[in-house]
Parts: C-alpha cells; structure tokens; sequence
C-alpha cells in the first residue's frame, strides 16, 4: 500500500456491512425507505404533503423539448406555491430546490444498489436519470424552478435561490450512481452543467464572481474532482471558498437593497460575513454551516491547504465545545434555522434539524481524513446515533424535521415559539430536505467507519463489518452500540506484508481490553509500550490473526457546562454512544415532577420498542407530588418525595408509542 499523509475513505463496493445494529438500518433503508420516498416524490403517500418534484421534471422536459408553454414569470417567490389551476402541467409547485429531493433519493438508490443488487430499483432509478437528462438545457443548464419559471432569472439571485445547492445535490448523486452501476449518463449530465457553471462563475473578467447562498456544491465539486481526476472542478470548489465573504460583498450586487454601512458585517446566515479563513465563530443557518466547513476541509486536504485547515478546526471548536446538543444536533433556534450564541442550547425550542445533524457527520469524516483525531470521530458517532437516527421512525416512514431534547405535547401545541416542533414523525413535508439526506447517510454508513492512510487502516466506528483492502480481509463482528467487545479478523495478510490498524478508543468507555491485554486508559496503554496516536490504538499486524477486543459500557451520568444555562442542575443519561431520554409511556405524564438520584443502584436490560431491539435503563429517582390543586406560590416546606424507578430509552427511539411526553435532561437530587 502506498504511504499518504490524508485519509482517504474506502469504497462503499469494498466494506461489507455483514450484520447488527447498521446491517438492520442498511436493509431498513432498502426495504422501506427508499420505496417510500419514492412515492412521496411521486406524490403518491396518502396524506402527506405533495412533494410535486417528480412533476416538475416532467413539465421542465416538456417544455425544453417544446411540448408546453412556459408558465408566466412569477414573482419573487420562495415559498410553496400552489399548481396553477387553470394550467397545472406548466407550473412549477414547491421551493426553489424541490429538485433536490430527487437527487438525494437517487444517491440513496445508489448506495443501497451498491449493497444489495436489486435489478427493479435499478430501473426505476435509470428511469429517473432519462427525466433528470430530460431537464437539461442544451447548454448544460439543469434546474426545473428556472426551467419552468424564470429562464432569464438563472444566477441571478445565488444567495437566494439555490441552484447551485441543487446543483451540488445532482453532483453527488451523479458520481455515487457512476460508483454503483458504472453508469455515466448523469455524471456527464453533472460535468456538462458544471462546466456551465464554470463558464459563467469564476474570477475571470466577464464571469460572476459569486458562490452558493446555500453551500454543498463545494464538497459536490470535491467529489468530482475526485472521481473523475477533473482539476477544473477543484478550482471551482477553492473558488467559491476564498471568494466568500470578501468585501465588497457579492450579494450586495444581487440585493442591492440590503447594501447600507459598508462597514457593516451582513450575510452572517449564509456564512458569507467574513472570508471563511477569518471565521472563528460557527454562525448562522446550521445546515449551510455543516456543509461549507465539510467544503473547506475537502479542499484543505486535496490542495494541501493547513491555513483552511485551521479555520475548519477553530470552527469545529466553537460547535462542539460551544454549540452542540448533547445529542450532536446542532441548531439552538428555530429564528434562521441557526446557531444561537455559545452555550445557548434550550431542549424544548431547539432547532436541531436533521439535516444539520446528517452534515456535523459529514464534516467530522472529512477533518478526520484530513488528519485522524478521535475526537472527530467521538462527535461523529454520537451524531449517527442520536441526533441523526431521531430524524426517521423505526419503521422509517416517517420522520422529524426539529429533534429537541424536550416535548411536551400540550405545551407544543399552544406555544407559538415551539410551533416548528412535531410531536410526532411526519410523514412528509413541503420543505422535505431531511427523510432524503438521513437516507443517503445512514446507506452510505460504511464510509464513515474505516479510512485509509497508507498502510494504515482507521476503524473510526466499531460495527460488524467486513472490508478489503489491497487484497487483506479486516472482519469486524460485535455487538455496537449495546456491547462494546468483539473481534478483527485479519485473513490474506501475507508474509512479508504488514498493515497498521488504528482502532479508535471511544471516549464512553471506562476501561477496555484489547489484544490480550486489559488498560485503564491510554496513559496506562502506552506506559505499557504500546503505540497510539490521537486517541487511537495503533496494533501492527504482519500475519493473519484475530484481535479480540472489549470496551466497556458504563451507565454515565453526564452534565452539561455550566454555562449552559437550559441545563443547570440537570443530568443526562448515557451508554456506549447511545444517549437516552425519559418517555411519558414508561414513566408517567409531568417528567419534569421526576429527579435522577446518579447514587442509587442502575440497571441495564435488553427489551423490545416497536420491533427495534435496544438496552433499556433504570435508574434510581424520585417524583414529586403533583399539584393542579394548589396555589400558584406557596411557602417553602421540606416534603417526601416518592421513590420511584425511571426508566430510560434511547433517544432516536422516542415517539414511536404515540404523542407523548419526553425529555433527555433530568434534575438530579
Ligand atoms: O434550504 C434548503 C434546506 O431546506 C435547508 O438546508 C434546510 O434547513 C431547509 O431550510
Ligand atoms: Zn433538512
């Protein structure tokens, strides 16, 4: 294997997911989601919210090949607009970047073709390229809201009306269908319309000197630049980078109205207030964010760029030692869809979009390619499982939008700031940027778990998973997130050869045997002369054998900051990666009545939620005594409470029993 500095992820062909927790998630995705979504984007889900993606590819195709008339130039729309009644197959319906949702089901299609061939699958995704193909100018051009509804408004409005995040959408989706099937049609599809882009955006005289109101086109030019060896596409991606944010501000032009004190910083929502290399401070709509700083870490790594690099990792410090959810959601208010300010995290009006949560993964893969720290992967991991897996129900066809920490249904209801909280999964939405995003994740998840540096292998999340590398076969079977021992199994590692595994120590665990031996922590590991590096296990193997491991899974009793103002006096429970939350079903109406005593003895058991196998926990605790009775204030008096069990469940497996009560920070005795 050749020796190099970066990571590099695996591809996706090359790691098996072979069984447990993420083979049942892998097979959920393909036997329930991706023909679910497909009906939504069909517009054929009872009840749901019409999604009028599918259509709108349809009418744009339609209109490109001269079959019907453009619909009228509407106004500066940006919200759903209803089908024109009296002509409904011209009209364009939804928001600007309803094409995406297209695109992310068909990047979905492609990872789960890749796992599990599937030859009907494979022709309705062939059937939805024809469309795509079918909506493309003859210049390259692809988007069906301009298409069908304002051919002269075509970049003139990037801050707003998202082409290029449809574009960078339609790019991903482009190179992992090449990756699946060998089928090029829509990455030439995506190389013609990049190239489109290239003509017209860029820093030349005569060109737009703009970039991405909404960011992901710089991660999606990453990609295919990487897949297709494309050195234009990279250009594109540092372009849109080092142009964002200068002064004067690009979207002054477009919005001139806006454009007052030039000494003013604007554009904070669109991270476009400061040259991103000045940026120390995640700021914003939070899913913009995750993408532009996954954008700027692919760019450092492929262009050797530390400078970058070091604004990706002075960011990353401000989110996940300032701005993250316990969870790893990301987003503290509904205002902007964006991040509050440092310690500003309320559990009953967070935003915590999935969306947001999907791209604080992708981020965290990328900083970890660029250079392996598991403190990356420790953020990443607790992500997956929490803050992303809470976005799809356990049957996965329905699904949040907002994951707060905290519900209670009543007070949602009436509570205009909570109005953006569902009680309840949904089962589609207009603006249905998330069901599409978790499906390409979790299909994809075997690229979050191993990279390769050299010969070096990183397992970065432990999951029962096979993957080959130049020829070496690295078997991974435990029993993650509920049991944290297992074995690798190396076969195929001939004389005279030697691979490095570099096993993340997970920062949930107390002690951990690995090897034959048994540590306390990494001190004691390499006091005993064994070698690590950024919080990983570094075990040199020239031979064929089995590595046994085992990490243990303590119930933790964790606490936030004490800055975090939302959670003072409060614990939160949780086990392996797993973060759990009370449940109205197991324990009760009024949770907060309810206190966590973290002395009193706690006990884990297996147990069943609606078909999902989790370990349950109990704890010892006690609630007060209710009181609709009483006086609004009252004098002070020492009482009694009663002793009581509560009982806590994982938290991405909460309202899947009904609308109820729940909550993930508990006042402690
Ligand atoms: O604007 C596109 C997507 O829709 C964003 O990422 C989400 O926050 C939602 O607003
Ligand atoms: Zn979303």
């Amino acid at each position: 294997m050749a020796s190099c500095r970066h990571g590099e992820t695996l591809p996706l062909r090359q790691v098996e997911i072979a069984g447990g927790f993420w083979r049942d998630k892998t097979e959920l995705i393909r036997r329930e989601v991706i023909p679910y979504q497909w009906r939504a984007i069909n517009d054929r889900v009872e009840g749901a919210e019409p999604s009028w993606c599918m259509r709108n590819f349809r009418i744009a195709g339609r209109i490109l090949r001269g079959e019907t008339e453009r619909a009228v130039k509407p106004e500066n729309e940006f919200r759903p607009l209803p089908a024109d009644p009296g002509r409904p197959e011209a009209t364009f319906y939804g928001f600007a970047f309803q094409d995406s949702d297209l695109f992310k089901w068909l990047e979905a299609a492609a990872y789960s073709l890749t796992q599990y061939p599937d030859p009907e699958l494979e022709r309705l995704a062939d059937g939805a390229v024809d469309l795509i193909c079918a909506a493309q100018r003859e210049d390259g051009y692809l988007d069906t809201y301009f298409t069908i509804r304002d051919p002269e408004g075509v970049f003139t409005d990037l801050r707003d009306r998202h082409e290029l995040y449809c574009f960078g959408h339609l790019t991903e989706a482009a190179v992992a269908y090449w990756q699946a099937t060998g089928k090029d049609r829509l990455l030439n599809a995506a190389r013609r319309y990049a190239g489109y882009i290239a003509g017209r955006i860029g820093p030349g005289p005569g060109q737009l000197h703009g970039y991405p109101g909404h960011e992901i086109a710089e991660m999606a030019l990453a990609r295919l630049y990487e897949a297709t060896g494309e050195r234009a596409w990279l250009e594109l991606a540092k372009f849109f980078i080092d142009e964002r944010g200068r002064r004067p501000y690009y979207y002054d032009r477009e919005h001139p109205e806006g454009a007052g004190d030039p000494a003013a910083e604007r554009y904070q929502y669109q991270q476009a207030h400061r040259p991103v290399r000045e940026q120390d401070e995640a700021v914003g709509h939070a899913v913009r964010a995750m993408y532009l700083y996954s954008g700027m870490a692919d760019v450092a790594r492929l262009t050797e760029d530390e400078g970058l690099f070091e604004a990706c990792r002075r960011l990353w410090s401000d989110v996940t030692g300032r701005k993250m959810y316990i969870t790893g959601g990301v987003g503290g208010t509904v205002h902007g869809e964006a991040f509050s300010h440092a310690y500003d995290l309320p559990a009953d009006t967070a935003y915590a979009e999935t969306c947001a949560a999907v791209g604080l993964v992708f981020w965290a893969r990328r900083m970890l390619q660029y250079r392996p720290d598991s403190r990356y992967a420790d953020v990443m991991e607790r992500a997956l499982y929490n803050g992303v897996l809470s976005g799809m129900a356990l049957d996965g066809k329905s699904f949040f939008y907002t994951n707060p920490l905290e519900c209670v249904p009543e007070d949602c209801r009436r509570d205009q700031r909570k109005a953006h909280i569902r009680l309840v999964r949904q089962k589609w939405f207009g603006c249905a940027c998330c069901p599409p995003n978790l499906a390409r994740l979790i299909g994809s998840v075997g690229q979050y778990a191993f990279t390769r540096a050299g010969d070096r292998l990183y397992l970065h999340l432990l999951m029962d998973a096979a993957v080959t590398v130049d020829g070496v076969r690295v078997e991974v079977s435990c029993g993650m997130p509920w049991d944290g021992a297992g074995t690798i199994r190396i076969r195929g590692l001939e004389r005279g050869r030697r691979l490095e595994l570099a096993l993340r120590l997970p920062e949930w665990t107390d002690h951990f045997s690995v090897d034959g031996g048994t540590y306390q922590d990494m001190e004691d590991w390499i006091a005993r002369g064994r070698a690590a590096e950024e919080g990983y296990l570094l075990l040199e193997l020239e031979a064929d054998r089995d590595v046994p491991f085992a990490f243990s899974m303590p119930v933790r009793f964790l606490r936030a900051n004490r800055r975090v103002r939302e959670a003072a006096g409060q614990l939160a429970v949780a086990r392996g990666p797993i973060v759990y939350c009370l449940e109205e079903a197991d324990n009760g109406p009024e949770l907060h009545l309810l206190r966590l005593d973290p002395t009193g003895p706690t006990e884990t058991e297996r147990a069943e939620i609606c078909g999902e196998r989790i370990v349950a926990v109990t704890t010892a605790g006690v609630r007060e005594a209710d009181e609709p009775e009483g006086a609004l204030y009252a004098r002070h008096r020492p009482e009694e409470p009663t002793p009581v069990r509560l009982r806590w469940i994982p938290y991405y497996t909460w309202a899947n029993r009904g609308e109820n009560e729940m909550r993930v920070w508990c006042r402690s005795l």
